[in-house]
């Protein structure tokens, strides 16, 4: 039978955004799905925003042929920025095809493959820091881990060094890419009227967009008149032609897809917030493994067999169940992109007939809830165990049980990517370092201004097997 997606009524938020975002969105988000269950209804602004809270109704929407993505809210703001690129484009724009079909190969594992070289030249200069430093140097995981991420994306996407670990602050261009997303989150939580008279920060806002521009153009016109042959992504843009149309992308395009890379790397999600994606997941994972020594002691363990203290190599990531498992439950735990956003093509209703939803209106898939759904994971859904991500167990999951990096058509593209990153950097750091908290009792805090990331984490790394 049919029933009301309930609203939570007079809770002094609602219409109040500005407080409910500034502080923790998804705890917020997480405590009105215990009280209200698997699906409420919020208004901010006018805006009604569904969310979504159980594996059953994620499993539901997880179809392309009915729910289509949305951009809106922060991301609608970001289109300012990589307009039409892969990350912000609309359903129906064809750059969105083009670029799809031209980069699709580019991503894919065979070529990711030959990035290996790039990511372990960046891993390396993490890893020499934390040793020359030694073993009482108080590291900021993520920091160090957002130079990793970044510098990465930049080498391997277009052969560019950033060279953050050479610079004390923030290099240039993270700087203004954190500002501008910052500035993107809180306009789209601006009443119209209050946003036109927010003339200073628009144009710090515009300035932002412009300086990273222009690094993109600047790289983009120094490759054509210096060509390089190397596959990487940007020789891609440059060179092919979609299969399909016979088209190749404008330099605008390639542009808007070069910027979309650097900030995909370390980005926006959703629709409040942005999220750094792979130091995120790289600090989450830090933190399980130190909380749970266990587990860490199991992890040395498979490092040591299949390295023998050699760098890891590409054909050693498959042979590595138990790092399988462990970034697959840090993903469960603490999906770094919390949330995505769909838009039924037609009227429908939602579980079994229960819910009407009509066209067009916006769904928000909470992932860092239902991900942790007891129906799907039992008492312990909220406990860090990479055992039941094993091969076999983790096939055997309810369908879309587990959906860290979105779904079908407009899922991610950098999913092999990350995923080689992740394996190549955590297991260079945990073959060659003991790692532990600076606050033995710490547990986890989560900070959300602009980014998921854990709060105050700070470590330490002491060479193994080293004599104190
Ligand atoms: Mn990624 C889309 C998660 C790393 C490039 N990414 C998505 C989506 C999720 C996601 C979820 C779907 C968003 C939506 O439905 O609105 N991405 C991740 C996670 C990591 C990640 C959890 C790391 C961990 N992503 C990366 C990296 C890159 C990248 C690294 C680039 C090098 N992602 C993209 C692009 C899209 C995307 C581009 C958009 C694809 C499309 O819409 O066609």
């Amino acid at each position: 039978s049919q029933s009301r997606i309930p609203q939570p009524p007079a809770l002094p938020f609602i219409g109040n955004v500005a407080h409910l975002d500034r502080e923790l969105p998804i705890q917020g988000f997480a405590l009105l799905a215990q009280q209200y269950g698997e699906i409420y209804l919020i208004d901010i602004l006018g805006r009604k925003l569904i969310f979504l809270n159980t594996q059953e109704l994620a499993n539901e929407v997880s179809n392309d042929a009915k729910f289509r993505k949305g951009v809106a809210g922060s991301l609608n703001e970001v289109r300012y920025l990589s307009g039409d690129g892969l990350f912000t484009a609309y359903d129906d724009e064809p750059n969105w095809a083009i670029a799809h079909r031209l980069l699709m190969p580019a991503f894919n594992t065979l070529a990711i493959r030959d990035m290996m070289e790039d990511m372990h030249d960046i891993c390396g200069q993490l890893l020499l820091k934390w040793e020359r430093f030694g073993p009482d140097y108080v590291i900021d995981p993520s920091d160090d881990l957002t130079r990793v991420a970044l510098d990465t994306i930049a080498l391997c996407s277009m052969s560019y060094r950033l060279n953050s670990f050479y610079t004390e602050n923030q290099p240039a261009f993270a700087a203004a890419m954190t500002d501008f997303l910052k500035e993107c989150y809180i306009r789209s939580t601006r009443p119209s009227l209050v946003q036109a008279l927010m003339t200073g920060a628009t144009a710090k806002w515009e300035t932002d967009a412009k300086f990273m521009t222009d690094v993109a153009t600047r790289i983009l016109n120094e490759r054509r008149e210096n060509p390089i042959d190397k596959k990487d992504l940007l020789n891609t843009m440059l060179y092919s032609k979609d299969p399909k149309t016979g088209q190749g992308l404008s330099d605008d395009a390639i542009a808007k897809n070069l910027l979309t890379f650097l900030i995909a790397g370390n980005p926006i999600q959703c629709i409040y917030h942005v999220s750094t994606l792979l130091p995120g997941l790289m600090s989450f994972m830090t933190y399980y493994l130190i909380k749970h020594p266990e587990a860490m002691r199991k992890l040395q363990a498979e490092i040591d067999e299949v390295l023998g203290g050699q760098p890891v190599q590409y054909q050693d990531l498959s042979k590595m169940p138990y790092l399988t498992a462990v970034i697959r439950e840090t993903l469960r735990l603490a999906p770094t992109a919390p949330m995505r956003m769909v838009k039924p093509l037609e009227d429908t209703y939602l579980a079994n007939g229960k819910y009407f939803v009509k066209a067009g209106s916006s769904l928000v898939l909470n992932t860092w809830v239902y991900q942790k759904d007891p129906k799907v994971w039992g008492e312990d859904a909220q406990e860090f165990s990479p055992a039941r991500m094993l091969e076999g167990k983790f096939e055997a999951l309810p369908p879309q049980s587990w959906q860290p990096f979105g779904f079908g058509i407009r899922g991610c593209i950098g999913r092999p990517f990350a995923w080689q990153e992740v394996s190549l950097v955590m297991a260079s750091i945990l073959q060659k370092f003991d790692l532990s908290f600076v606050d033995p009792t710490y547990n986890l805090a989560l900070k959300q201004a602009l980014t998921v990331k854990p709060k105050d984490l700070f470590i330490r790394a002491k060479l193994r097997n080293q004599i104190p």
